[in-house]
């Protein structure tokens, strides 16, 4: 499970309840205060995932308390069981009831057809770690290196009810989901189609 130092994957982690209750909160969620939309980069590209944000809103490249690229709103909070739950996949990979006390979450919507290219998560000035929860579709998930976008890397499917935590020397590794695999989840735990990924995250900002 141990992928690369830091990098440990938990394939079927979420129970079939938490799944649903995580689907039926990101429902709310995508609705507003801030919908759920597409991402537009800087220079005017489109980020083929959907993404709402708890806690700290994400717009390349920084975090803000309201969404001003989006509708101005602020956030809604993070709720305190999401990071309890943040704090268990912590413990249940590293086998430490360590300290983990995120303060964002970022909600990726994928559909069939969507990716996402080669990057560094390096907008949060802390080292703690990343905790991403999967439901829905599979994916090909591919994990790199801390130099290159390039290999070497491993890919890994990451399926519903996977959680996987990037910390240590993995927390600035490159990664992306280079495919989704469409039909692969059960409509009956996650969306009717398409592939849900929470991120919990410290962004080291106040
Ligand atoms: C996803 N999301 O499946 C992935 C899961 C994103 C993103 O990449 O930025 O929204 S998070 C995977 C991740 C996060 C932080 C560090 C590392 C991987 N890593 O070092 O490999 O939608
Ligand atoms: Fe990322």
């Amino acid at each position: 499970r141990e992928i690369a130092p830091g990098a440990v994957h938990l394939p079927g982690w979420l129970t079939l309840g938490e799944q649903r209750r995580l689907v039926e909160a990101c429902r709310a969620w995508a609705k507003g205060p801030v919908p759920m939309r597409h991402t537009v980069l800087p220079r005017g590209g489109v980020m083929s995932v959907r993404t709402v944000c708890l806690g700290w809103h994400w717009q390349p490249y920084r975090y803000t308390r309201t969404a001003d690229d989006v509708n101005g709103e602020p956030v809604a909070p993070l709720p305190e069981w999401l990071a309890d739950l943040g704090r268990r996949a912590v413990a249940d990979a590293y086998g430490a009831a360590d300290a983990y006390d995120p303060d964002t979450a970022l909600i990726n919507f994928y559909d069939g057809q969507a990716k996402m290219g080669m990057h560094q998560d390096k907008d949060e000035e802390s080292d703690a770690p990343v905790v991403s929860l999967s439901i829905g579709d599979a994916c090909l998930f591919r994990f790199g290196n801390t130099e290159t976008r390039g290999r070497p890397y491993t890919d890994v499917r990451l399926e519903s009810g996977d959680a996987f935590v990037f910390g240590g020397p993995s927390r600035f590794a490159y990664h992306g989901v280079p495919k989704v695999y469409p039909g692969t989840g059960d409509p009956a735990t996650g969306p009717a189609s398409g592939r849900l990924n929470l991120t919990l995250r410290v962004t080291g900002l106040r």
